[in-house]
């Protein structure tokens, strides 16, 4: 037997436990292992009861999701986990599953075989398949209702939350919470059992809660206005719907069928790509393994207005103390309000409790002045986005904060170099930006300037676990990564309104691909009057008799900022609900007449090969300029901090569903039509002319 399996026998009890570090993935070998063991255990006289057990920090997390690959692709046949469920419901001897961690997808799956499950308190149980685009696919969707009753686990297979041990319990999931050794207590109960005489219950025959009546129907609507677009949340309702219908064996052939269909889903290959995305973007391949990585134990922000509130809150919320300093009284009280309604909402809402809220505001200190700041370990500067003002601020900290503080800038387009220059640190310098609301969003864009530390840089990917964000190293150039692409993206979509589309058309066609929401509504949102003031800035560097959108500047003329000033691309009203502008369909009229436009029929799938290709084009260039290390990371940062849907794996992995080659031949089409602006990346002809994704040339270097 292979040693991801241990077997002993401890008095009567045969305790199997799976060792498969770090989440105890049932990968090869480990069910065929559990099954050996069981086997050994029923065949052994001396031995009168059965316990399954996660060795390390849980038990098994589920199937092994780095295989789902090697089935889709051939590579390796399907696992098969029924077979040794039904051996521990068959088994002779009580067999009793002792939870700890999580018992997620196969792993409540292979709980949920045995007569019993004991589970500590922490614990946690769920089915997240959906969360990578699959159903459970080993009996989840029959055994989880029979166990939990229909509405429970159809609520937890359609949207795969999972819950706490003391949920599980209360539910039928679980049989008894255990407060003290695990294993120790889950032999004793093993043995009450025996000593019972009672003969262990099958789960595959526990009937008695299906004939619960609920309404499938009302839950499909929900999962379609929740997870809109997605697939798997409808297939995992039909999938626990049959468990109502059919027979046990019948209901688990219908969930294989269903769950077979999600697995070869690009939904499925694109959610799986974000979920290992989430965690390759954390390994920096320069950084050594034993790059120091300083703790951060006081923080202090600079500007108390939308984002420096924001992160004050992160720091916050992180047990971080932070001091939050302002120019003026005015915008200290102001910003110190917005911090308290946010958090004050979140205890409304039952997100956490008022004592919560309490001891997060006494961790932050509002001052007018920098005291205190020589005691920071990183201080993070967020005020107007305007390099004068960066550079006294920079030179300011720089005289007060001691010499291992960390200055990091929030800045969204400015170059770190050039404020690091300010400095007499330049190492310690580094770009942390936090996109709006700060609180509420995951991405932390981390802006390695040229002489940024090492350990500077290790430090801050670490605080941005601490923070519950998701750290992306980028590379300074204007606009970095995020806002880079989305220049061009905004670009398109503004010319194609000028060109013939109307502003609705445009957001619908890129609502209904699966974004949050359209271009424009999103440029409402934060703000027409942002972009408006940086191109400005920077009109300078334009290539003269290039074309530029014109709509958006006239929008900001007429004083349209978008939801702020209660108009922008759409007219708001005091809900914030948007609704088509008769003004502006005027103004996008004129405006094609000045710029000697003919409007003509522009089709829904132009406007999304020219907004997504514009991101792809754009995100290629920068891969091959090295601004980003992989483009799963350029993935990420879409996923995270632009609203772009996980089903579609963010834009370079969408490029690979359609094809390079199909995108390259687009944007070639588009070059030869709109100018020099849509010029192929190098990166996207070769990749096309090699038959290639961007994930694989990811994986190739
Ligand atoms: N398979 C393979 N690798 C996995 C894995 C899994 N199921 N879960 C985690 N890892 C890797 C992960 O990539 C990382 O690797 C390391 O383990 C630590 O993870 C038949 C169809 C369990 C809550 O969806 O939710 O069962 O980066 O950093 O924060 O119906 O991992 O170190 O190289 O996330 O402590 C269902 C997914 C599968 C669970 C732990 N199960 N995992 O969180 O650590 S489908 C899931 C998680 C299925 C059945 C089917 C979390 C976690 P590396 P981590 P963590």
């Amino acid at each position: 037997m292979s040693d991801l399996i241990l077997y002993s026998v401890q008095g009567a009890t045969a305790v199997i436990t799976v060792n498969n570090p770090p989440v105890n993935a049932l990968s090869p070998g480990v069910p065929e292992g559990i099954g050996e063991s069981l086997a050994k255990a029923v065949a052994d006289d001396a031995v009168n009861a059965i316990v399954l057990i996660g060795g390390g920090r849980t038990f098994i997390a589920g199937a092994d999701i780095k295989e789902f690959g090697k089935i889709t692709s051939g590579q390796r046949k399907g696992f098969e986990l029924l077979p040794l469920m039904r051996a521990m419901e068959d088994s002779s001897k009580p067999v009793v599953v002792a939870i700890h961690g999580t018992a997620f997808g196969g792993g409540l799956e292979v709980a949920m075989g045995g007569h019993y499950r004991v589970a500590s308190p922490s614990a946690q149980v769920g089915q997240p398949e959906v969360k990578l685009g699959i159903i459970p696919g080993a009996a989840g969707t029959q055994r989880l209702p029979r166990l939990a009753g229909v509405a429970k686990a159809a609520e937890m297979c359609a949207f795969g939350e999972p819950i706490k041990a003391a949920d599980a319990l209360a539910c039928g999931i679980v049989d008894r919470i255990i407060e003290g050794d695990l294993l120790t207590c889950a032999i004793a109960f093993a043995q009450e059992i025996v000593a019972s005489g009672i003969t262990p219950p099958k789960p595959r025959e526990r009937n008695e809660k299906l004939s619960e009546a609920i309404s499938f129907d009302a839950l499909r609507a929900q999962a379609r206005k929740t997870k809109r677009g997605l697939t798997a949340p409808l297939a995992a309702i039909d999938a626990v719907e049959a468990s109502t219908q059919l027979p046990f064996d019948e209901g688990c052939k219908k969930e294989r069928e269903i769950f077979e269909r999600c697995l070869y889903s690009d939904q499925s290959k694109a959610m799986i790509h974000a979920f290992f995305g989430e965690r390759e973007v954390a390994k920096i391949p320069f950084l050594a393994k034993d790059t120091a990585v300083a703790e951060i134990r006081r923080a202090a922000v600079i500007g108390a207005g939308t984002m420096g509130g924001g992160i004050a809150m992160n720091y916050a919320n992180a047990g971080i103390p932070v001091i939050v300093k302002e120019a003026t009284q005015e915008a200290l009280d102001r910003g110190m309000a917005v911090i308290r309604k946010n958090y004050a909402n979140s205890v409304a809402k039952g997100r956490f409790p008022q004592s919560v809220m309490d001891a997060r505001m006494a961790l932050i200190t509002p001052q007018l002045t920098y005291d205190g700041f020589e005691e920071a370990d990183i201080i993070t500067e967020a005020v107007f986005e305007g390099m004068a003002l960066k550079k006294e601020i920079f030179t300011a900290i720089d005289g007060i904060a001691k010499p291992t503080c960390i200055l990091a800038s929030n800045t969204s387009t400015l170059s770190i170099d050039e404020i690091a220059a300010v400095t007499a640190r330049p190492h310690m310098v580094i770009g942390t930006h936090f996109f709006s609301p700060a609180n509420v969003m995951r991405l932390l864009e981390i802006v390695r300037g040229a002489k940024t530390s090492h350990e500077v840089i290790a430090t801050c990917m670490a605080l941005a676990k601490k923070l519950n964000k998701v750290g992306v190293l980028v590379g300074n150039c204007r606009g970095f990564v995020g806002n880079r692409m989305i220049h061009p993206y905004i670009r398109e979509a503004t010319f194609l309104v000028e060109e013939g589309a109307s502003p609705e058309q445009v957001d619908k066609v890129l609502y209904d691909f699966g974004l949050a929401m359209g271009p424009l509504a999103m440029g409402d949102l934060a703000g027409l009057d942002v972009g408006w003031r940086i191109r400005q800035e920077y009109r300078h560097l334009e290539t003269p008799g290039e074309r530029h959108p014109r709509v958006n500047d006239a929008l900001c003329e007429m004083g349209r900022y978008g939801q702020k000033t209660g108009r922008g691309w759409y007219a708001y009203d005091e809900n914030r609900k948007s609704s088509p502008d008769p003004e502006v369909a005027a103004l996008i009229e004129r405006t094609s007449a000045e710029l000697g436009i003919t409007r003509r029929v522009v089709s829904d799938d132009e406007i999304l090969d020219r907004t997504m290709y514009a991101l792809v084009n754009e995100g290629a260039k920068i891969l091959e300029e090295g601004f980003a290390l992989r483009s799963v990371d350029i993935d990420i940062i879409y996923l995270t901090g632009y609203g772009f849907p996980a089903h579609r794996g963010g834009p370079m992995f969408y490029a690979g569903l359609v094809g390079l080659k199909k995108v390259y031949e687009r944007v070639c089409e588009f070059h030869a039509t709109h100018g020099d602006q849509w010029a192929p990346a190098t990166l996207l002809k070769r990749l096309a002319e090699e038959g290639k994704t961007f994930a694989q040339w990811d994986k190739e270097r």
